[in-house]
């Protein structure tokens, strides 16, 4: 009797199931290979989103899949929940952030728990609670003194009318997102991690990621940015600057020296300020720059500003005076904070100089007899076919320096500077130190104590948590942690001094930089990790979205190297040590935990259409595309669409990013509450490779539905029920032998099937060996196709006659569930155990074509020993003579009569029979 296909009863027993039985147990001791699949965790905004279901359902697949290829499985999940959100939230509804928080976190983890997906939720981490946080300020004292953290004053943007420090996504044009006020730049005390220290071995083992995306390599080289340059030293001219001094600059065009026509300084840089002391028009544009804030991607294309501070510095090769200008387009974190301007060829040094008219000189030609030798100097052609190359380059107007290229002149240059002592060569990193404090609450506190005699002392171990208290009122007006005595007043662990406790919290980025480790020692309670550190990581796949390519994947890798270097991960030498303190076992040590993942999976954005309306002002409304029925054409296409609610046209915008801007979010648990969670997965998995944009359709998810349907109609149906009956008991099915399996379906194939039976067999073999080619490459999208293609060649055997079908639909139809069980997992573990092939889906093996079957054409051959009929044996029609015959020696009674002997000769009668002479 056919029963529907009810996924929310379906899923929700099995759910209840796997809670009673936890199959997704991960075992810190196992003699299968370990398969450690990480999926980013997320902020704990209270509402799942579709980018989420997407990135786990990916992680799910490859979980469940490795699960069944014999692999012990770790899948953990957790909550990366400090940061500003929960503190805008606190405000706008008056709850505390923590409060806050720990409900979202209760309703995402239902909202997982309903997608189905297959995590150890033993080893759930949530970084807002002390038990996470500790380890956090346990390193920081360790690296602090180390030295790998240091304090320095920096800037930050202040709301002079909320008095508080403002992140920088709260600065929208130039403004307080609250207050609305022109922010301000301050100079404050800020703790820094010397990541610099690290930057070449950052660089350098990006070699070792043979399992990451190109593209995010390249933007990791790119923002570690090693360049090669020149120091160069330009001595004061101390008539106008008043004291003797060099003023450096860092340089990677060496072979323009000859052409500088003034150099320039950042509006914080020691000799603006001095000058300005001076100069009250000077200071006051150095003000005004400062007001700026600019961030270095917006350096190319800001209006250029200057002033000239009067001062003079000499050139370092032939002493002629060149201006010191103050400009906004020189960056104080950058190099020296000063540069050595080149008009000819640079071009913001050629918009600087034009405007304010200073000299251009140019000391670079090209040596080219190619079309762009034409090209008038300091046009946009002229800059487009210069900038950033060093192609073909002669130096001219340079003296002794004529004739020579690039390279030349730059090591000739040099050279003259170190002779002189006014210069040499050196690499840079454009990588900065990372400024980890924030003035902020709802972060982890920063474990230093400031006493007045002893200076910043860092919080000993017995002490630790500083932990955060969570019943505060946020009102806005700065970091309530300073206004709480009870938090801030300390007493000095050197001296006994009362003294005041840090107030402000860490970088919610370094939560996120070692959470893959906790997973694998969740409940260690006197360290980071423990042991299991170094059996579980690194993390085998790592899966997550593209906007973390730069920060987040920089500061995790950072940290990996971190926590080696303090021995967190047994002993291992840091790669400085000296060749002969390196044994093999080390420096293998060394390599295996440098990188905390070893394959990276970027997905793709979701994408979907929008619908708007514009009011009386232009203004776009936008509505949410479940709120609008489309009307299509007779071939499907779209052509016009309209809200339900009013039955009115609403326009048809472009198709983009999920977005609350938008309003085009679809809301994932619509999803699951309509069609339930195995056709959300489906569709999500068959609507795209993983790593390619995936265009949401309404219609494709009904797809979806009704394929998932199909397949439990299929096996729900009373004749394929009674066709499987027999073979149920034939087939040894529990102990899952494939070879066993093929014989019994091949040897009956032959005997009875049609050519099409046979063909539709085969058929079946060639589609499974293809996904499991696809799912090795990730392209998941075709092993979802490919469970469609399976069924329908299962739909297509039942109408055939045959005493083989049983066999054929039992066997193939575990192929499908098979297949379909990392993307499907509920409807797929319901119908194994109702149709009787096992109890758990995921410790089935993972299904392989069968290679007899794929073998197209087939005779049979009578095999004689010495004349006599011993067997016989299926091959290729088209089967050369050399396997006919090796095949015939591999037959298992051939074998035997041949007791390790040699056959005397080897008689083939094609399509016949064969006898092998003894
Ligand atoms: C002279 C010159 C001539 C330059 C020329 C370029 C082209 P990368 O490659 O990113 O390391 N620079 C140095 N410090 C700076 C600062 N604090 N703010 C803004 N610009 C700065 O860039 C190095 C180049 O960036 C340096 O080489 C310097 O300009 C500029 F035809 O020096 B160059
Ligand atoms: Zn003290």
């Amino acid at each position: 009797m056919l029963q529907d296909y009810k996924p929310k009863d379906i899923e929700a027993a099995v759910q209840q199931d796997w809670k009673q039985r936890l199959p997704f147990r991960a075992e810190d001791i196992s003699s299968k290979p370990k398969y450690y699949c990480l999926s980013m965790f997320p902020y704990p905004s209270g509402k799942l989103h579709m980018g989420h279901v997407r990135n786990y359902t990916i992680g799910d697949v490859l979980s469940r899949y490795h699960s069944m290829k014999g692999c012990n499985v770790m899948q953990p999940m957790g909550w990366d929940a400090f940061g500003l959100p929960a503190e805008n939230a606190a405000m706008a509804n008056n709850v505390p952030p923590a409060e806050w928080t720990y409900a979202n976190i209760e309703v995402m983890r239902r909202q997982l728990e309903s997608l189905g997906l297959g995590l150890d939720w033993s080893r759930e981490v949530t970084t807002c609670k002390p038990e996470y946080y500790r380890w956090e300020q346990w390193l920081f004292t360790r690296l602090f003194q180390k030295g790998l953290i240091y304090k320095k004053t920096a800037s930050v943007n202040w709301d002079p009318v909320d008095h508080t420090v403002l992140a920088n996504e709260q600065v929208i044009d130039g403004r307080g997102w609250r207050s609305g006020a022109l922010v301000e730049k301050r100079d404050i005390p800020m703790y820094f991690m010397r990541i610099s220290q690290y930057a070449e071995e950052l660089l350098d083992d990006l070699e070792l990621l043979k399992g990451w995306p190109e593209q995010v390599k390249t933007m990791q080289r790119n923002w570690i940015g090693k360049s090669h340059g020149c120091e160069v030293h330009f001595p004061y001219d101390e008539a106008s600057v008043g004291l003797a001094g060099e003023l450096k600059v860092y340089t990677t065009r060496p072979d323009t020296l000859m052409g500088v026509t003034y150099v320039a300084v950042a509006a914080e840089h020691p000799l603006a300020v001095l000058a300005a002391a001076s100069n009250p028009e000077l200071e006051r544009f150095i003000a005004e720059c400062r007001r700026g804030g600019m961030a270095e991607a917006d350096m190319a294309t800001m209006e250029k500003k200057g002033m000239d501070t009067g001062l003079f510095v000499a050139h370092p090769l032939n002493g002629g005076l060149l201006p010191v200008w103050v400009a906004n387009y020189v960056l104080m974190g950058y190099g020296e904070g000063a540069v050595m301007a080149v008009p000819a060829h640079d071009e913001r040094d050629f918009s600087f100089a034009k405007k304010y008219g200073l000299p251009v000189k140019q000391v670079i030609e090209r040596n080219r007899m190619d079309s762009t030798s034409g090209i008038n100097p300091f046009t946009a052609e002229y800059w487009q076919e210069w900038y950033g190359t060093t192609e073909c380059h002669v130096c001219v107007h340079s003296g002794k320096y004529d004739g020579l290229d690039f390279q030349q002149a730059f090591d000739a240059i040099a050279a003259d500077l170190q002779a002189k002592k006014l210069g040499q060569k050196r690499t840079q990193f454009r990588l900065r130190d990372w400024g980890i404090s924030r003035q902020r609450y709802w972060g982890c506190p920063i474990p230093i104590i400031h006493c007045a005699d002893c200076g910043d002392v860092p919080v000993p171990d017995e002490q630790l948590p500083v932990i955060l208290p969570e019943q505060v009122t946020i009102t806005g007006g700065g970091s309530p942690l300073a206004k709480m005595p009870e938090f801030y007043e300390a007493t000095c662990p050197r001296c006994g001094n009362l003294a005041r406790r840090e107030t402000d919290t860490m970088d919610t980025f370094i939560e996120s930089s070692w959470y893959y480790a906790r997973y694998t020692s969740p409940d260690c309670l006197n360290g980071m990790v423990d042991e299991r550190a170094q059996y579980w990581l690194p993390v085998d796949q790592y899966v997550g979205g593209i906007e973390h390519a730069i920060l987040h994947l920089l500061y995790a890798r950072f940290f990996n190297k971190l926590m080696r270097d303090v021995g967190l991960f047994g002993e291992i030498l840091p790669a400085s040590a000296t060749q002969e303190h390196k044994t093999k076992d080390t420096e293998q040590r060394q390599k295996s935990f440098s990188e905390p993942f070893t394959n990276l999976l970027t997905q793709g954005m979701v994408i979907a259409p929008t619908f708007y309306r514009e009011d009386a002002k232009g203004k776009k409304l936008w509505i949410n595309p479940a709120e609008v029925d489309i009307e299509t054409d007779s071939r499907g296409r779209p052509v016009g669409a309209r809200l339900r609610s009013d039955g009115q046209p609403v326009v048809i915008g472009g198709t983009e990013k999920m977005s609350k801007s938008k309003n085009n979010g679809v809301d994932p648990q619509m999803i699951i509450d309509q069609y339930g969670a195995d056709t959300a997965r489906f569709f999500i998995i068959f609507a795209a490779p993983p790593e390619q944009t995936l265009e949401w359709s309404d219609s494709g998810v009904e797809g979806a539905f009704r394929f998932l349907r199909r397949v439990w109609n299929f096996a729900c149906s009373d004749q394929v029920q009674e066709e499987m009956e027999p073979s149920r008991v034939i087939i040894p099915f529990a102990s899952y032998n494939l070879e066993i399996i093929s014989e019994v379906i091949n040897a009956n194939l032959h005997e009875d099937a049609s050519d099409e039976q046979k063909a539709l067999y085969r058929e079946m073999h060639v589609v499974l060996k293809q996904a499991n080619f696809d799912m090795q490459r990730l392209q998941f999208n075709t092993v979802a196709s490919a469970c469609m293609k399976i069924l329908k060649l299962l739909e297509q055997q039942m109408v055939i006659e045959s005493s083989s079908r049983g066999f054929i639909i039992f066997f193939g139809f575990s192929i499908l569930l098979r297949l379909l069980a990392p993307i499907a997992p509920h409807i797929t573990q319901t119908l194994w155990r109702k149709l009787g092939y096992g109890e758990e889906i995921l410790s089935a093996p993972w299904p392989e074509a069968d290679e007899a079957a794929l073998i197209q054409d087939q005779v049979e051959l009578i095999i004689q020993v010495n004349g006599k009929l011993r067997g016989k044996m299926r091959v290729a029609k088209d089967a050369d003579q050399e396997m006919i015959q090796r095949m015939a020696l591999e037959y298992p009674t051939v074998d035997k009569l041949l007791a390790g002997r040699d056959a005397k000769k080897i008689i083939v009668v094609p399509g016949r029979l064969i006898n092998v002479v003894i």
